[in-house]
């Protein structure tokens, strides 16, 4: 179902930016699940370019029962750019949860107005795909935009109008980065480093797909995927 996702990002990647593959721990790049009738996979990808220091992207396939397409975009250090944001879930034919955000690494007037306004004419163009969804597992003010993508929706919606607004979304990015001079005095650089590293452990430890990793893949690999891979960055809790 998101296949046509991960197919155009991979596409614009590969024809805009000098690609390196960066190495994925053994056992994290691919997993399937055999339990049950329905074979589920896991598979990810990553890879690093100059401007992007890690450009990761995941995607469970388990046939109509589960399909996931989820990535972030880690700009390189000397960029105080937001992380590109990337979460399309699909559970049975009908639990369908999408969100799609320039998630921002600081708060100041200057930084969003910078960063976060542009998107704004975005989100009025798809004020038809986004709801105002009340966020459970995450604090909507913190390491989210205020002209996020967020949304339940059907499979109609998604292929259609929800396509094209990622393709949009993508679009402005790409634009953003172009646009964007990286910074060099190492005062700069050390908070753009921490800021990532917050953002990993922030989400590592609240990631709402904990569960269901462990309970396609088993805890320990989990455990493993989500702070040797998805947020390397972050410390297990104790
Ligand atoms: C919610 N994301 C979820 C949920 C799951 C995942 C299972 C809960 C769905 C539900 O409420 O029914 C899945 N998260 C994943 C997967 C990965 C992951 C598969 O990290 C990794 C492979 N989540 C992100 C990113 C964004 C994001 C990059 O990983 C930013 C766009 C957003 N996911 C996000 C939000 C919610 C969510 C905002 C709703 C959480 C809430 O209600 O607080």
């Amino acid at each position: 179902m998101y296949r046509p996702f991960l197919e155009h990002l991979q596409q614009k990647l590969q024809s805009s930016f000098d690609l390196q593959p960066l190495t994925i721990p053994a056992g994290l790049d691919y997993r399937a699940n055999e339990r049950g009738r329905q074979p589920t996979t896991i598979q990810s990808w990553c890879y690093t370019c100059p401007e992007l220091r890690k450009i990761r992207y995941t995607y469970i396939d388990g046939g109509e029962n589960a399909q996931v397409f989820n990535s972030v975009i880690y700009p390189s250090h000397g960029y105080e750019l937001p992380l590109l944001g990337v979460d399309l879930l699909s559970f049975g034919k009908k639990k369908n949860l999408i969100v799609l955000d320039f998630q921002p690494l600081f708060r100041d007037e200057a930084y969003l107005a910078r960063y976060i306004e542009p998107m704004r004419i975005l989100r009025e163009r798809y004020s038809d795909v986004a709801q105002d969804v009340e966020m459970k597992f995450y604090d909507a003010n913190q390491y989210f935009s205020k002209y996020l993508l967020f949304a339940r929706t059907d499979a109609e919606t998604i292929e259609g109008r929800m396509f094209a607004a990622y393709c949009d979304y993508l679009d402005l990015y790409w634009q953003l980065l172009a646009a964007a001079v990286p910074l060099d005095d190492p005062e700069d650089v050390r908070r753009i480093v921490k800021a990532q590293k917050d953002y990993d452990q922030y989400s590592a430890d609240r990631d709402p797909a904990s569960g269901l990793f462990s309970s396609y893949f088993g805890h320990e690999w989990a455990e493993r995927f989500l702070y040797e891979f998805l947020f390397e960055d972050a410390v297990p809790l104790a």
